[in-house]
């Protein structure tokens, strides 16, 4: 890309700016909650509207001189309708935690019990973490993964809900490669009285491309961050039920935040509407197939993979079980040849958080560049060379070298296109 004023007025910057560009372009991308934004997101983006005050919403703004605004948020809202069949849509929320945040504001009171899915089993901080504002401000009872199969076991989190009687059910995740059961959590929470709240970051796009099962019809509030598999700017949005629409509103505003970002809501609009394309259908099949071809890749080389494989764009491998390479390790050296990944606790992992035993992938940024299931097979050589070599200087850097080799065959949208 070129940054003509940026190069010209601050050098420092535009340096910065041109170093990222060739790290994203010549590195293999697999962090699970990260993608490329196409040149028109970026635009919206770096656009005037960044200038604006817009505190309210749309026909209700606390500053004139918002008219052009309110059609742009308006747009991004009823977008976002269309692609999740949603009665009422909040843009505003500036990223996850805030967003959810609000939900747990609108819908509780401090001190309240919340189900939430344990963060060190696969669930977000906003989930119920003791650290966060969620485990501070609120009661929380997890639920966890069976021990044999890794994956929820509904009938468990049925019988936790009864004896907790929670007053919101939080279903979600931030590292689980398997589906939801939307409808028996919608079932649960009937039977106890709770609000059902999703959180679909991680795979909102991939509902959008509709390859998987929506739950905005089972639950009564559901919110996503823009940037992940939906392929939006950095952001989050509230979709809910028309009866929690005033409560959610006046929690995002005033409740959490002030002036909205009307740059990135209009990013959000053209993300929507790249989503709403037959073109994003294909490309979310894509992300689930090159997921599975990943971990099938890697099951063959003895990686072991969390419950055995992924139904989505991201798996956990149990590195440590596998090969006696920590996640810190691993994540180092893979960083070392230009493959991005994160340490990630496993399930009733033994480990800490900053030295776990696994390690999260995921497909959604190199399925955006155009990879396909024969090319996760070099993506898994190339990472098993990498961490079979981990203390091998010269090797690493061999290895870094084909890695960029394999990087800049698929041009990444955005930058080059
Ligand atoms: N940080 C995000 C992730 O990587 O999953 C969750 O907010």
């Amino acid at each position: 890309m070129n940054y003509p004023n940026v190069a010209k007025e601050d050098p420092a910057v535009y340096e910065i700016l041109k170093r990222e560009e060739a790290r994203e372009r010549e590195g293999i991308e697999l962090i699970a909650s990260e993608n490329y934004v196409s040149r028109a997101v970026l635009e919206a983006m770096g656009s005037v509207l960044t200038n604006k005050y817009s505190e309210g919403y749309p026909g209700k703004r606390y500053y004139g001189g918002n008219e052009v605004i309110d059609e742009v948020e308006n747009l991004a809202i009823r977008r976002a309708q269309e692609l999740f069949g949603a009665e009422h849509v909040n843009v505003q929320p500036l990223s996850g935690s805030p967003a959810n945040l609000a939900v747990y504001m609108a819908l509780l009171q401090p001190g309240d019990k919340v189900l939430g899915f344990s963060l060190d089993q696969g669930g977000h901080l906003s989930h119920g973490h003791p650290l966060n504002f969620s485990g501070k401000l609120y009661t929380i009872a997890p639920y966890f993964v069976g021990k044999e199969t890794e994956t929820i076991d509904m009938d468990e989190v049925e019988a936790i809900a009864l004896r907790e009687r929670p007053r919101m059910i939080l279903a979600g995740f931030s590292a689980y490669s398997r589906s939801f059961d939307w409808k028996r959590f919608r079932a649960i929470a009937d039977k106890v009285g709770a609000y059902l709240f999703a959180d679909i970051a991680h795979i909102a796009g991939l509902i959008a491309g509709k390859q998987l099962e929506n739950p905005v019809p089972f639950c009564d509030v559901v919110s996503t961050t823009t940037h992940k598999t939906l392929r939006g700017p950095r952001g989050a949005m509230i979709m809910c039920k028309e009866q929690f629409a005033s409560a959610i509103d006046k929690a995002v505003f005033p409740g959490v935040q002030g002036g909205p970002h009307e740059h990135i809501i209009a990013a959000k609009a053209v993300a929507y509407g790249e989503a709403l394309r037959p073109e994003f259908q294909t490309y979310s099949a894509q992300v689930i197939a090159n997921a599975r071809a990943l971990a099938d890749a890697l099951q063959k080389k003895g990686y072991r993979v969390v419950s055995g494989g992924t139904d989505n764009h991201l798996m956990l491998v149990d590195l440590f079980g596998s090969k006696e390479i920590t996640g810190k390790e691993g994540e180092k050296a893979l960083e070392r040849t230009g493959i991005s990944i994160n340490k990630n606790m496993i399930p009733f992992d033994a480990r800490k958080p900053m030295d776990p035993s696994g390690i999260r992938l995921g497909t959604p940024a190199l399925t955006t560049r155009g990879c396909k299931e024969s090319d996760m097979q070099t993506v898994a050589d190339l990472m098993d060379d990498a961490l079979a070599h981990r203390n091998d200087d010269a090797k690493l850097a061999e290895v870094r070298g084909r890695v960029r080799e394999f990087a800049l065959k698929f041009p990444v949208p955005g930058i080059e296109a």
